[in-house]
């Protein structure tokens, strides 16, 4: 059966973050892509304008009834708008995907640096989301500082303060070392007894908008295929990494990735 993945995210109209980049990510890795859509952006690759969220209960609705009828093997968490939104979105999770491997991508601001998330959201996250049974956080840099009141500028803090935050919670999480400053990307991986360290070479790349999103949906399909966590974060690195590399080169900002890059032996038939 085709790997179904249930997207929970935000919509960016310049097609680069959010659900845009889940969907294409999803589909180009050979998955089918449902989404619950929490908010709706006004943005384009220089930043985010205005976020109108949709309300708390037509969130839960959506998911609910993709649930419901189709299912899913894997469950990607991106924008989260609002608070109550949050509170609905982990009340439907735990009642309806508790055996549901699930990517939770904190999201508090866009890669311009605009919010994303009003007051609240990172409390949710913090005391229900992240300790959800069958969950991986995926925090970059800033992320994993606004959740643990940490400062983190080299590999060594990123990995303090992921063990810090794993007191807090049983539940894996991918530290992202994106925004820690050298020629080499440091990425970690913490889970039960184990720490798994993924190094690669840093593209020098302005077209960086929604490589979270994509990095997050990328698992969540490596996921749903049956791949483990420890298989599919590297699968997804990989994915990430050369849709970068071959990005297009689009927009006057942060540009987007070319998520289509694996269907390229189609185009070429
Ligand atoms: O990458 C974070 C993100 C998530 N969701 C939406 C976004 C962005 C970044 O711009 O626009 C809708």
């Amino acid at each position: 059966m085709i790997p179904r993945v249930l997207i929970i995210a935000g919509s960016d109209p310049s097609g680069g973050a959010g659900i845009q980049a889940d969907i294409k990510t999803v589909t180009a890795l050979g998955g089918y892509a449902m989404t619950a859509i929490t908010a709706l952006s006004i943005q384009d690759t220089t930043g985010v304008r205005e976020v109108m969220t949709i309300p708390a209960e037509f969130v839960r609705k959506q998911i609910e009834i993709v649930l419901a009828d189709i299912g899913a093997d894997a469950i990607k968490i991106g924008m989260i708008g609002d608070k109550d939104t949050a509170y609905e979105i982990s009340g439907a999770l735990d009642k309806a995907a508790r055996h549901i491997p699930k990517v939770l991508d904190p999201v508090f601001t866009s890669t311009s640096g605009d919010a994303l998330a009003k007051d609240g959201v990172r409390e949710v996250i913090y005391h229900e989301m992240m300790h959800q049974a069958g969950t991986l956080l995926t925090p970059n840099v800033d992320e994993l500082s606004a959740l643990t009141g940490l400062n983190i500028t080299n590999s060594d803090e990123l990995l303090r303060a992921g063990r810090k935050l794993r007191e807090w919670s049983s539940q894996p999480m991918l530290l992202k070392g994106g925004h820690v400053d050298g020629d080499e990307i440091i990425d970690i991986l913490l889970s039960t007894g184990s720490v798994q360290t993924f190094r690669n070479p840093r593209i020098s790349s302005t077209s960086t908008h929604g490589t979270g999103c994509t990095l997050a949906s990328a698992i969540a399909t490596g996921l749903a295929r049956g791949l483990s966590i420890r298989s599919a974060v590297p699968w997804a690195i990989d994915y990430v990494r050369t849709a970068i590399a071959t990005a297009p080169g689009l927009g006057k900002g942060h540009g987007p990735l070319n998520h289509g890059h694996t269907v390229a032996d189609f185009m070429n038939k």
